[in-house]
């Protein structure tokens, strides 16, 4: 059966996704398509942007006389304007802005979205993956344009999240709380068809992903937790390493093979008092993808991530995410 679903499009998964839940309007369904069609115009630019590089730099002018636009710029603007006048969105917010982005007026609908519009900006200019990632809730206020109330309630509340993948080709994954699918955008027809139905992370993983460089700065609970890992008293020949430095590949390969990535809290610097990721746009919305796939995530100090009132609109988390296995192995060093 399984097989056989392979090679259906996005939308068609989206609507049988919506005869799940009898009440359904489709007013989810709305919004899940129009990031769908988000998600292919920025696959589309980021595959311009090696020859955009040879065209012109970003802010300057290409030869056809037009601005190169930085790509995280040209994605936070490409959600922005297809969600403002979706007609099911009624506030929103990105980690590219302050401040929450209202809605087109006449055209608020019943849920907010939370998203990074181009994860991994270290990476946008050397050709290595970048993702989005966002996150669904429905308002609790009861019409008109949302407020920040409507974006601050926590991840267990979400109705939908997931991530696209601009990689060596370009992935979306998704949940709407009945299952992890992955489609993948075949360039030549402009659509994305069903690749990984009903994704399962592996229960225990081969690789580990943090950035050992800020060791020296790691809580002891930290660093005895992956020494743990690297001395094989696992039995696992041996942990791997892969840290890529874009949390959507890291947390995209480690949920098809299996593992755990960090970003814990670490003493380097007061801002990193919390870890880097956001629980907003980053942490809650893999968060809620990992779980529905079997895996888990928590904090540094064993907090389930989706438990978490959020408090502030870009409020950072230490985020352990990945393979049962390995949170568990992970929460129990934190816990000692
Ligand atoms: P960004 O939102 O500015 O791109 O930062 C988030 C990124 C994540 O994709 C990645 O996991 C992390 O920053 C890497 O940070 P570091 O370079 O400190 O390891
Ligand atoms: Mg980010």
């Amino acid at each position: 059966m399984l097989e056989k679903r392979k090679g259906i499009t996005v939308s068609r998964q989206i609507m049988d996704d919506q005869l799940l839940h009898k009440d359904a309007t489709g007013a989810l369904t709305g919004v899940l398509n129009d990031l769908v069609v988000a998600g292919k115009i920025i696959s589309a630019e980021v595959n311009m942007a090696g020859l955009a590089d040879v065209l012109g730099q970003s802010g300057k002018i290409n030869i056809q006389g037009e601005t190169v636009q930085k790509l995280d710029v040209f994605a936070n603007q490409t959600i922005k304007r297809r969600m403002e006048q979706c007609g099911h969105i009624c506030i929103m917010a990105s980690e590219e802005d302050d401040e929450t982005i209202p809605v087109l007026d006449g055209y608020e609908g019943t849920y907010t979205i939370a998203f990074d519009p181009l994860d991994g900006s270290s990476n946008i200019d050397v050709n290595v993956s970048i993702g989005t990632i966002f996150s669904i809730h429905r308002r609790i206020s009861d019409s008109g344009q949302g407020t920040e109330a409507d974006l601050l309630q926590k991840g267990t509340k979400q109705v939908a999240a997931g991530y696209i993948i601009y990689g060596s080709s370009t992935v979306m994954v998704y949940t709407s709380g009945s299952g992890v699918h992955g489609f993948t955008l075949d360039p030549s027809v402009g659509e994305f068809f069903l690749s990984h139905p009903y994704i399962k992370i592996p229960e225990k993983g081969p690789y580990y992903s943090v950035n050992e460089a800020y060791s020296p700065f790691w809580h002891d609970s930290t660093r005895q937790f992956i020494d743990y890992l690297k001395s094989d008293a696992e039995g696992m020949g041996g942990y791997s390493a892969r840290y890529i430095g874009s949390l959507v590949a890291d947390f995209h390969r480690n949920l098809v093979k299996g593992g755990i990535f960090l970003y814990p809290r670490d003493k380097k610097s007061p801002e990193k008092s919390d870890g880097k990721l956001r629980l907003l746009y980053e942490a809650a919305p893999l968060a809620m993808v990992v779980e529905q796939a079997g895996g888990r995530a928590i904090t540094d100090d064993g907090r389930r991530i989706l438990d978490i009132e959020p408090t502030s609109l870009h409020q950072r988390v230490p985020l352990i995410i990945g393979s049962k296995e390995e949170v568990d192995l992970a929460e129990s060093f934190f816990k000692a």
